[in-house]
């Protein structure tokens, strides 16, 4: 490692304060931080609003400023139409019944306009451009580059891209692959856009290869929901359909920020609270969406007239929530015990087990404990408990407000504690609603990408396609970044998504990544991910969603449009067929380049005919039919308008526990371990990015305006902290004697409780220790990393 002098105020990322992360390759510094200069920072008052006319005016905006008019506005009329193609952005359902013309939101609008983009990286790009002068600039420019049009090659050593031909890097990865010594030297990570097709194909590919090293974007996601709902219910899913939404009388939203990250669910919140639902958001920050909508689909919305959507806010301190929902849980419990008509007492006899030990753990726990370390006075407690107490069609809905903690699971499950002793599971209105990420990382898993595979899918495998697969678990993502800084991974191969930046610790991921001696990503866009690389580097282009997808004619078969599915939140699985002309002539659609891979990899080692399933994906569809259960007839099924739903035990009261019983579970409140002088400090998307895909550096609902560098602090501790607004900080985090260290930093005046900060991700992550993660399901604590500020340029 070389160290290189910073000139800008972002460019300090430390682990050793004395270089910034840039690596020289022989041929040029490569920058781990972009050395581009940065803008003014400009702060407006925090919106109490989300969406309107301004929203659809954004979206148009940006489609056509990214992708030219026509290419611009058409994909977004046929967005998640029962025809068209499903939702890049997240994974919120559409409605099973009424789809508007104008089932899009702005942010959906903005992935479908950040893949139709007109411009191209081309390969005359790369010669023009050294893979360290890009990497000076920022990861908005990368992107901004365009379109990726052919496959790339960075040979060791070289300064770099050049073209390769698609057989020639498939040739190459075999050779690699090959050559090691165990295939469980290399790692196969998804990113949940990765289509149910392309997931079970690379699954397949994977443990015929012979290992079960499946990273994927859930390790670091909802990985903490899938084990607190599969402990205590028997399934890693949530419960609710949509239109529960319009059934139900109480709705907690908690830890996620649905006005940027899922603002169709703003409509189903609007629908609940026209009948009369009460809503209550669990929040540090005082969300846009989550205080009132003006519903874009609707003329109201258009003329700028809003809902109020939240009834209680509870302005949590971060990692408050267990001693919340215990105070809740606590205060329904003190009912139950002076009248008897709290608890479902005939619920929890049939279906439930663990009872009393949770009604004794929150007897037991202290008000004064769960006050102070909620933030939360006890009258909104009290108020929220007696809403609980009042119905019983109550959903809880959370994201990673709640997952990314190091007790996440422990934290899902003091949610699903409550629901059990209210009877609120398995009946109209009622359930839990994990609202998942990427539009497609619950079907992902479904389709067997899991590190931890179940006996009964290998089992399957095993009988379908007659090899043995590998039995041993493989790593998660955080495990595989430790395995390749150890040496014990050596290639990596990415479908989608952008394993540096995404991950804990960028600098200690950057120096796994470079340990390795072969990286491949498949992806529609340049991203750093690209430029810090093993050795040797493949950059694999592929087509978009909203592209069509036509396999040339093969094996006695005509040329035929190909689709692909996808699974969303609630378990409705359908299909999605692109329509627009692909970006480029060289490109194929990820399930094809996959299936390639593996032909060139593995020949005919798992008796798969892949050339057969790159060309016809019906193929591929018949072999998930034999293996993932519910998926039964699926070639039959997907073709439905609307698709079909998964089972879903829960949903009916069949938990399928080891008991047959839905497990209640005793969760401890989280140690405080934050000195005085500290901060916890917590990581959120803006507003212009989608993950490490940064659309704009606007922040529109929280009023931050140009700069993403920042770190988000109450007034009061900005003063006792001798600090003043807009000043630039070094905020250092602290984990086990480790210290990491980002500079300048701009610190803002923010809404948010005191001795919590919040920060952007990704340009936080160098902060994030990559061993402070959930003891249960391993995701990191993204979520509360404790800090401490100082002016810049004076020491810690
Ligand atoms: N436009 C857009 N859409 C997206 C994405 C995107 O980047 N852009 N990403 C997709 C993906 S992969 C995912 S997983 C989801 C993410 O969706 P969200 O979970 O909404 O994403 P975050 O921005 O991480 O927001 C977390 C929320 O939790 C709050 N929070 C932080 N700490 C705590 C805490 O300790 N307790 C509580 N109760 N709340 C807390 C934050 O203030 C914030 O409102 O969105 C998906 N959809
Ligand atoms: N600090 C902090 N870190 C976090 C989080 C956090 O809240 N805080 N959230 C975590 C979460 S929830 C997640 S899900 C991960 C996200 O981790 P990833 O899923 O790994 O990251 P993305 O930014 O979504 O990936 C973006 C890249 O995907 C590629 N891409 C886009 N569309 C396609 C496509 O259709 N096919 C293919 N093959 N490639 C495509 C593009 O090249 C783009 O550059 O980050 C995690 N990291
Ligand atoms: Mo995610």
């Amino acid at each position: 490692m070389t160290s290189t002098n910073s000139q800008s105020g972002i460019d300090v990322i430390s682990r050793k304060d004395d270089h910034d992360g840039a690596v020289d390759r022989g041929h040029g510094v490569i920058h781990l931080v972009p050395t581009e200069q940065d803008v003014e920072l400009r702060q407006k008052a925090v919106k109490t609003k989300a969406a309107g006319v301004e929203a659809v005016l954004k979206s148009f905006q940006y489609g056509i400023g990214e992708a030219g008019l026509l290419r611009g506005t058409l994909p977004m009329l046929q967005l998640n139409q029962a025809q068209g193609f499903d939702c890049p952005g997240c994974a919120w359902p559409e409605s099973d019944t009424h789809r508007s013309s104008f089932e899009f939101c702005e942010n959906g609008a903005k992935a479908v306009a950040h893949e139709s983009d007109k411009r191209r990286a081309t390969a005359q790009f790369f010669r023009d451009h050294s893979i360290s002068e890009m990497s000076r600039h920022s990861d908005y420019w990368l992107e901004q580059q365009g379109r990726l049009t052919e496959p790339m090659f960075l040979d060791e050593g070289a300064s770099h891209y050049q073209p390769i031909r698609w057989e020639d890097a498939f040739q190459l990865i075999a050779e690699e692959l090959n050559n090691l010594d165990s295939p469980d030297q290399a790692a196969f990570y998804t990113s949940g856009k990765a289509t149910n097709e392309a997931a079970f194909a690379y699954q397949i590919f994977a443990r015929g290869y012979g290992t079960n090293n499946l990273p994927d974007c859930s390790n670091m996601c909802h990985e903490a929901s899938g084990r607190a709902l599969t402990k205590m219910m028997g399934m890693g899913k949530g419960t609710v359909k949509l239109d529960d939404f319009e059934k139900a009388e109480l709705v907690f939203v908690v830890g996620q920020n649905p006005g940027t990250n899922h603002p169709r669910q703003l409509s189903a919140l609007q629908t609940s609270k026209r009948n009369g639902a009460k809503i209550i958001s669990v929040n540090p920050l005082p969300e846009a969406g989550l205080m009132g909508f003006m519903n874009p689909q609707q003329v109201s919305g258009m003329l700028g007239i809003s809902t109020q959507l939240t009834d209680l806010f509870l302005q949590v301190k971060i990692n408050g929530d267990i001693p919340l929902f215990k105070g809740i849980i606590k205060q329904l419990v003190e009912w139950e015990d002076e009248r008897g008509d709290v608890i479902d007492r005939q619920f929890t006899e049939e279906f439930t087990e663990g009872m009393a030990d949770l009604l004794a753990n929150v007897r037991e726990a202290s008000w004064d404990q769960i006050v102070s370390r909620s933030g939360i006075p006890k009258n909104q407690i009290v108020q929220a408990a007696k809403w609980a107490s009042e119905t019983s069609r109550i959903i809880v809905c959370w994201c990673l407000g709640v997952t990314q903690h190091r007790n996440g699971t422990q934290n899902v499950q003091e949610l699903l504690n409550l629901l059990l002793i209210r009877g609120a599971i398995g009946k109209p209105g009622a359930g839990a609603c994990c609202v998942r990420g990427h539009s497609n990382v619950q079907g992902d898993r479904t389709m067997g990408v899991w590190e931890k595979p179940p006996q009964s899918l290998l089992d399957q495998i095993e009988k379908v396609f007659g090899f043995h697969p590998p039995q041993e678990r493989g790593f998660d993502s955080q495990r595989t970044a430790k395995a390749m800084h150890e040496g014990k991974v050596k290639v990596l191969v990415s479908l989608g998504g952008n394993f540096l930046l995404a991950l804990p610790d960028t600098q200690f991921t950057a120096e796994a990544i470079q340990n390795t001696d072969l990286t491949v990503r498949i992806g529609t866009k340049l991203n750093r991910a690209d430029l810090l690389t093993g050795r040797r580097s493949l950059i694999l282009p592929c087509l978009g969603r909203t592209e069509a997808d036509v396999r040339p004619a093969a094996n006695g078969k005509p040329a035929r449009p190909q689709f692909t599915s996808t699974e969303n939140s609630m378990g409705v699985v359908q299909s999605s067929q692109g329509k627009f002309a692909p970006a480029s002539k060289d490109l194929m659609n990820e399930v094809a380049i996959l299936c390639k891979m593996a032909h060139a990899v593995l020949g005919d080692r798992t008796g798969i005919d892949w050339q057969a399933w790159a060309d016809d994906y019906d193929q591929i569809r018949e072999g998930i039919a034999a293996v993932i259960p519910g998926c039964e007839n699926y070639n039959q099924l997907v073709r439905q308008k609307g698709g079909f739903y998964l089972p879903n035990g829960p949903r009916k009261r069949n938990f399928t526990t080891p008991s047959g019983k839905a497990v209640m579970t005793v969760n401890p409140i989280p140690k405080d371990e934050i000195k005085p002088g500290q901060f916890a400090m917590t990581t959120v998307r803006s507003h212009d990015q989608f993950n490490t895909t940064i659309y704009g550096l606007d922040d529109r609902y929280r009023g931050l305006y140009n700069v993403r560098q920042i770190v988000m602090m109450n007034e009061a501790d900005i003063a006792e902290q001798g600090l003043k607004p807009e000043q630039a900080i070094d905020v250092e985090s602290h984990f086990e004697g480790e210290t990491r260290k980002v500079c300048g930093f701009r610190v803002v005046a923010y809404p948010i409780p005191r001795q919590c900060v919040a920060m952007y991700f990704p340009e936080a992550n160098p902060l994030i220790p990559m061993n402070s993660t959930d003891e249960f399901s391993n995701c990191p604590s993204f979520k509360h990393t404790i800090v401490s500020v100082r002016a810049s340029g004076t020491k810690h």
